[in-house]
């Protein structure tokens, strides 16, 4: 079975991959099974940063890897913090509270977000670099819902599933999550690396 390196240090990204590409042949490795330094986010877009680290991590390793990279867009804060949203603050709790204190002040029907997300699939044995991407609607509500899922998910209302993401199972975000989405791009583009 051939590896497939799952290339990001986030372990709520890396429980979610698996969970969407369990059946594929592929056996797993995380980043902590290799040898790799940080990769310093340096693009300008989240096409850009998930190529990056699928590319360097993949070269750096010699297997087969997937990365990405995600962003919250919310339309009172004009798109931010989007590609900036791992650097908004320190940690995700600290994300969250900035967030919830920038839009104290906007009502519940202009709190609209999105998120996105871009994988990249990089085989370094052919040089060959593919991508999927996906979104996800939803809302930013006022106050944390649920303890599950990472980063921003208490605070965001996915409009599909009525829920936020912090009161949804793994299989249930994965199925209208951006990164769901996307993995189900990802997982029909892998069948070709196999
Ligand atoms: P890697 O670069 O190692 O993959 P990261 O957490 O730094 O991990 P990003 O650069 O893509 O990932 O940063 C995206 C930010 O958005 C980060 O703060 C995440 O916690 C958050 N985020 C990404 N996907 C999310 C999701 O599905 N639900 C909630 N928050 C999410």
């Amino acid at each position: 079975m051939r590896e497939l390196l799952i290339a990001t240090r986030n372990p709520g990204k890396v429980a979610e991959i698996k969970a969407a590409l369990q059946g594929l042949p592929l056996t797993f490795v995380s980043l902590e099974d290799t040898d790799a330094g940080d990769v310093e986010e340096t693009g300008a877009t989240l096409v850009e940063n998930a190529v990056l680290k699928a590319r360097v991590y993949g070269d750096w390793t010699g297997k087969l890897a997937i990365a990405d990279d995600s962003g919250l867009e919310v339309d009172a804060l004009n798109g931010a913090p989007g590609v900036a949203s791992a650097r908004y603050a320190k940690s995700d709790s600290a994300r969250i509270d900035k967030l919830l204190r920038e839009l104290a002040s906007v009502p519940e029907a202009r709190r609209t977000a999105k998120f996105r997300s871009v994988i990249a699939i990089h085989d370094p044995a052919i040089g060959k670099t593919a991508v999927a991407e996906g979104s996800a609607e939803g809302h930013i509500l006022s106050a944390r819902r649920g303890e599950q899922g990472f980063g921003y998910d208490p605070i965001f209302l996915y409009d599909e599933a009525r829920k936020s993401g912090g009161e949804m199972s793994r299989e249930e975000k994965n199925a209208v999550s951006h990164r769901g989405k996307a993995l189900a791009k990802a997982r029909e583009l892998l069948k070709q690396y196999i």
